[in-house]
C-alpha cells in the first residue's frame, strides 16, 4: 500500500478488480432477501452532468449500503436512446441519430465506470437497439387486440412550410422552430393508449404507494384529476344543414356546482363545439374568431390564466329548470377536451364566468349565499366559489346545501331523461404517434384493400434504418423505399409500412421489468422479473413526477393484465433528488435576456466568509450580477464531471455529493467544498496506511 493518497491509481486498481471478478454480477437467489435499486436511466446527450452524478452517487450508496447487510442486490443502468436531440444533432452535423447516439452511450459508458458505480453491466440496455424496442412492438400489438391500443384521429402542430409535424417543444411562440412560420393544427390518424380505462385503479392504487412522496402521490392525482358533478343538457331545436337538430338537441355541459344552475345567466362553448361551428357559417366575425382560438394553446396552466375572450353566437337554449331561453357563446377559455367541450355560465359563483360576463356585460345573478356575507358584484371573491353555501334565488331549492341542493337537481334532471351525476376524469388518453424518425417503428402495414394491418408476431422486430439523416424538412422514413414498401400480410398485394413511431415515454415504460430479465430473446419478460420486481427504490429528478411513472404504473397493470407480471405497482419507493444549484454570473443587456459568462471569465470578490461580494468581467471590467440557480449549459454555470474526476478522483466526487446536503434537498456547488472532502479522503487514506504498515506490522 502506497502512502500517498493518489486517487487515479486506486481507482483504477479498483475498477479493474471489479470488472475482472465480475463483482457486481447478479442472478435471482430465493435463499437471499433481494434489494433492487433503480435509478432513471440517462438520456445520452453527449456526457454526463452533475445531476446525474448526484442521482447515480445516491442509488450507489444504498446499493452498496445493502448489499453489506446481506442483501442481493441489483443495481442495472442503461440508455433512454431514442429521441428528438438525436434527429437536431443529426440536422446540425449531417451524422445519423443513430451513430451520435451510440457514439454518445460509449463515452457516458466510460464516464460511468469511472465514477465507480456497483453497476451490474451485464444487464445494460439501449431503448434504440432492435432486441429492445422489439418488445415494444409485440406488446402493442397485445394492446391492439385487446382494445387497450385503438387508432383515431389526433390534432398535431403542422409546418407549413417544412410541410412536417413538430413535436410542442418545436413549436415557439406559435411559430415553427427553424422556419419561423406560424403553426397550423391539423388531424391526422394516429394510435392512443386508453390509459382513462385504467383512472380509477391509477388513482385508488395512490394509497399503496406508502414510500412515495407525498407531493409526487398529489401530482399524480391532479393530473388524474377525478371530478364528481353532474352532466346534463339543455334542449333546444337548432337546425343543421340536414334539417335535423343538431346532436340531437341537446347541448350537454358537465357541472361540478349544480347547485348553482338557477344562476346560470349564459352557456360558452368551446371554439370547436358543433353549435359554434355552425354558427359560425353565417357570420365571419365569429369565423375569424375561431380560427384564432383554433392557434392557442391548449394547455391548461395557460388557459386559466388568460385573457377570457369570446362571441355571441346569436343560437338560444332552454334552461331546463326554468325553462327560459339562455344564449349560447363561443368562449375561449371552454376546452373541447374536457368535459362536453360546453359549460353553463354561472358568472355569480364561478370565477371565469365572472371574468366573462363582467367583460361582455352579461347578467350576474346570486344564487349561493355563504353565512350573512354580503354579495358583492364589484369582485369575484373566494367565497363566491365555495361549497359551503346554502341555496338563494332558486325557488324550490332554496336553502338546501351543497349536497342536497344537487341531489335534489340531479333527481330533477333524471325525470327529464336530460341528466345524471357523473364522474369526469381530467386523464386523457396517451396518444404515442410522433411523426418523428427516431423512435421505435409502430408495427403496422398500410394495405388499400385492407386497411390498417398489424404486422405478424413472427415478422418482428420492425427494424428501423440507422443510417438516415434528417433534414428539418420531414420524417426522412418517408424517402426510404426499402423500408416503406412491404407485401400486405393479409392479402400479399403490395402495401405500405406506417412511419410514425412511438412516444419515447413507451421505452421508459417498462425497462425497470427488463433489466429484471434473463434478457432471453424470446421473451418480454421472465421469471426473473418477479423475483426482482417490485422495484424497491426508485432514484430520479422531480420532472418525471407525473408523465413518466404515471406512463410506468400503467403499463406494469397492463402487463398484469395481459398475463405477463405479477404485481401491480412498479415502484415501491420513490426518492426524487434536489437540483445541484451553482452561482450564475449575467449582465442584462438592453433588449432584455440574460448574457451568462462562466466563472474562468470572470473575477469574483469573496468576503471573509466565503460569501460573493462582487464580480467583474475580466476582458472589460464591467460589473456583474449573480445568482444562485440549477447548473444548466444555457447558464455557463455547470461544473463538468470530469475535470473533478480527473482532479480529485471520483470518490471526492462522490464524497462530496453526499455529504454536501441530504438526497432530498437542492445541494449548492462548493468549490471549498469539494476540496474540504478531498483532505478529509487524504486524511482517511493517510490513517489506513499507518494502520496498514504499523499498526497491523505490531499485533501481526
Ligand atoms: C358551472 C359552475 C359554477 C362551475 C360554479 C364551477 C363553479 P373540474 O373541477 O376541473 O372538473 N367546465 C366544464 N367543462 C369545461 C370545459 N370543457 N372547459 C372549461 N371548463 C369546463 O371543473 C369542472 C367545472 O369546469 C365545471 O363546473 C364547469 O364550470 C367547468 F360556481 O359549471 B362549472
Ligand atoms: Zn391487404
Amino acid at each position: 500500500m502506497q502512502d500517498k493518497y493518489l486517487p487515479a491509481d486506486i481507482e483504477r486498481a479498483a475498477q479493474q478488480h471489479w470488472d475482472s471478478t465480475e463483482a457486481f454480477r447478479v442472478t435471482a437467489d430465493a435463499s437471499k432477501p433481494k434489494y433492487y435499486c433503480l435509478s432513471m436511466f440517462p438520456y445520452p446527450s453527449g456526457k454526463l452532468h452533475m445531476g446525474h452524478v448526484r442521482n447515480y452517487t445516491i442509488g450507489d450508496v444504498l446499493s452498496r449500503f445493502h448489499k453489506m447487510k446481506g442483501f442481493n442486490v441489483l443495481q442495472p443502468m442503461g440508455w433512454d436512446a431514442f429521441g428528438l436531440p438525436a434527429e437536431n444533432a443529426a440536422i446540425k452535423n449531417r451524422v445519423p441519430p443513430a451513430k451520435w447516439t451510440y457514439d454518445n452511450i460509449a463515452y457516458m459508458k466510460q464516464q460511468l465506470k469511472s465514477l465507480g458505480f456497483a453497476i451490474d453491466w451485464r444487464r445494460e440496455l439501449a431503448t434504440c437497439t432492435p432486441e429492445y424496442y422489439k418488445w415494444n412492438q409485440w406488446i402493442f400489438l397485445r394492446m391492439l387486440e385487446k382494445g387497450v391500443a385503438e387508432r383515431k384521429t389526433q390534432v398535431v402542430n403542422w409546418d407549413p412550410v417544412d410541410q412536417t409535424v413538430l413535436a410542442n417543444e418545436q413549436v415557439i411562440d406559435g411559430r415553427g422552430w427553424r422556419t419561423g412560420a406560424v403553426v397550423e393544427k391539423r388531424e391526422i390518424p394516429g394510435y392512443y393508449l386508453k390509459i382513462t380505462d385504467y383512472a380509477d385503479e391509477l388513482l385508488g392504487d395512490l394509497d399503496e404507494l406508502s414510500g412515495w412522496p407525498e407531493r409526487v402521490k398529489l401530482m399524480q392525482a391532479n393530473w388524474i384529476g377525478k371530478s364528481t358533478g353532474v352532466r346534463f343538457a339543455f334542449q333546444h331545436d337548432i337546425a343543421g344543414d340536414d334539417g335535423q337538430s343538431i346532436n340531437d338537441g341537446k347541448l350537454w355541459v358537465f357541472t361540478t356546482r349544480a347547485d348553482t344552475i338557477m344562476g346560470v345567466t349564459f352557456c360558452a362553448v368551446a371554439a370547436e363545439h358543433p353549435l359554434a361551428l355552425h354558427a359560425a357559417k353565417g357570420n365571419a366575425e365569429l369565423a375569424a374568431f375561431i380560427e384564432k382560438c383554433k392557434h392557442g394553446s391548449v394547455m391548461e396552466a395557460d388557459m386559466a390564466t388568460m385573457e377570457k375572450e369570446g362571441l355571441p353566437t346569436g343560437l338560444f337554449v332552454t334552461h331546463p329548470l326554468t325553462g327560459k331561453q339562455v344564449e349560447v357563446w363561443v368562449g375561449n377559455y371552454v376546452l373541447m377536451s374536457y368535459g362536453d367541450g360546453a359549460v353553463m355560465g354561472v358568472p355569480a359563483h364561478d370565477e371565469r364566468d365572472f371574468a366573462f360576463a363582467k367583460k361582455y356585460n352579461l347578467p350576474i345573478e346570486q344564487v349561493v349565499a355563504v353565512g350573512d356575507k354580503a354579495y358583492s358584484l364589484d369582485a369575484w371573491q373566494e367565497w363566491y366559489g365555495s361549497k359551503d353555501g346554502v341555496c338563494v334565488n332558486s325557488g324550490k331549492y332554496d336553502g338546501l346545501g351543497y349536497d342536497a341542493a344537487v341531489d335534489a337537481i340531479a333527481t330533477d334532471l333524471a325525470a327529464q331523461g336530460i341528466g345524471e351525476k357523473k364522474v369526469q376524469w381530467r386523464l386523457r388518453d396517451w396518444g404515442i404517434s410522433r411523426q418523428r424518425y427516431w423512435g421505435c417503428p409502430i408495427p403496422i402495414i398500410h394495405c388499400d384493400s385492407c386497411g390498417a394491418v398489424p404486422v405478424p408476431d413472427d415478422q418482428l422486430p420492425v427494424v428501423l434504418p440507422e443510417d438516415c439523416v434528417p433534414d428539418g424538412s420531414g420524417n426522412p422514413l418517408h424517402k426510404r423505399e426499402d423500408f416503406l414498401n412491404v407485401a400486405c400480410p393479409c392479402c400479399g398485394k403490395p402495401a405500405r409500412r406506417e412511419t410514425d413511431t412511438m412516444d419515447t415515454f413507451v421505452d421508459s415504460s417498462w425497462y425497470y421489468a427488463r433489466y429484471a430479465t434473463t434478457f432471453g430473446k424470446d421473451k418480454m419478460v421472465d421469471g426473473e422479473t418477479d423475483y426482482w420486481m417490485t422495484v424497491d427504490q426508485y432514484i430520479g429528478g422531480i420532472e418525471h413526477a407525473i408523465l413518466h411513472l404515471l406512463y410506468s404504473r400503467f403499463w406494469t397493470k397492463v402487463m398484469r393484465d395481459l398475463g405477463l407480471v405479477s404485481y401491480r405497482e412498479p415502484f415501491a419507493h420513490l426518492l426524487t433528488q434536489g437540483m445541484v444549484l451553482n452561482n450564475a454570473f449575467f449582465h442584462k443587456p438592453e433588449g432584455g435576456g440574460k448574457n451568462y459568462y462562466w466563472e474562468s471569465e470572470i473575477d469574483i470578490q469573496k468576503d471573509a466568509k466565503g460569501q460573493i461580494t462582487g464580480a467583474r468581467l475580466k476582458q472589460d471590467g464591467t460589473v456583474l450580477e449573480h445568482e444562485l440557480t440549477t447548473m444548466s449549459k444555457s447558464k455557463n454555470n455547470g461544473v463538468d464531471p470530469q475535470s473533478l474526476i480527473e482532479q480529485y478522483g471520483a470518490d471526492t466526487a462522490r464524497f462530496f455529493m453526499m455529504f454536501a446536503a441530504p438526497p432530498e434537498q437542492t445541494l449548492e456547488w462548493s468549490d471549498a467544498g469539494v476540496e474540504g472532502a478531498y483532505r478529509f479522503l487524504r486524511r482517511v487514506w493517510s490513517f489506513g496506511h499507518l494502520f496498514a504498515s504499523e499498526i497491523r506490522g505490531q499485533i501481526g
